[in-house]
């Protein structure tokens, strides 16, 4: 059976969104990683970086929230989230490593700020930085959408399942997408499918409590 480690909020929620596309059986092994869970000898033993998500599939041991669904997509979803032809296969790919070093380290970077500081405290020179910077970005994803309806063509794929949940950081931490607005309607449709809508079900009261706790 396959497990997944790695709480509701977590990029686990990633690998759930993903597991629930592909309609597949799993375990989900919800580790909080704010109570240190993450960190018991058992769980470093298969993560020894002590990050959630961790993937098992029989043999196969992985990490990267990311990486996981290019292994899921491929393995269990051929023509669907992993297309048949070669070209939509490479943008997959293509946008996959988009997303990890590109696209997060900026939206991480904002959302830490939205996050774990009350607003008072926010770093709005970093904030504004990091917007300015993430335009450019935009309008990439702009360009392939003009020209598919989905960023790997036109059917919904992994491409698009691994850019939207590193585009929720933004959304999550109000960027103002005006700017880009068939990203912001790409990002809606994207996010808002049903087999996402299922774990973000599960994840809004726990999200909600953590919040109360960071942000008193
Ligand atoms: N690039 C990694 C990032 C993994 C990561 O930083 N996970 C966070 C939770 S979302 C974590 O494990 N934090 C706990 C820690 O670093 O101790 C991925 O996409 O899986």
């Amino acid at each position: 059976m396959i497990k997944i480690y790695g709480s509701l909020v977590s990029r686990a929620t990633r690998n759930l969104w993903a597991l629930e596309e592909l309609d597949l059986d799993y375990e989900h092994v919800s580790l909080d990683w704010a109570k240190q869970k993450n960190r018991s000898p058992e769980y470093l033993k298969i993560n020894p970086a002590g990050k959630v998500p961790t993937l098992t599939d029989g043999n196969a041991t992985l990490s990267e929230s990311l990486g996981i669904n290019l292994y899921l997509a491929q393995k269990y979803g051929q023509g669907g989230l992993w297309p048949d032809d070669d070209a939509g296969r490479a943008r997959c790919v293509q946008w996959s490593f988009w997303a990890g070093a590109e696209l997060e380290p900026l939206a991480y970077g904002r959302i830490r700020e939205f996050l774990f500081k009350k607003e008072a405290g926010r770093d709005q020179a970093l904030i504004t930085d990091m917007a300015e910077r993430t335009g450019p970005l935009l309008n990439l994803m702009t360009l392939s959408l003009a020209e598919h309806t989905y960023l790997a063509g036109e059917t919904f794929t992994l491409a698009d399942l691994n850019v939207a949940c590193v585009v929720e950081y933004l959304e999550r931490s109000n960027f103002d997408f005006s700017n880009w607005p068939k990203v912001e309607s790409w990002y809606t449709n994207t996010y808002g499918r049903a087999a996402n809508q299922k774990i973000q079900d599960q994840r809004a009261p726990i999200a909600a409590e953590m919040m109360k706790r960071l942000q008193g």
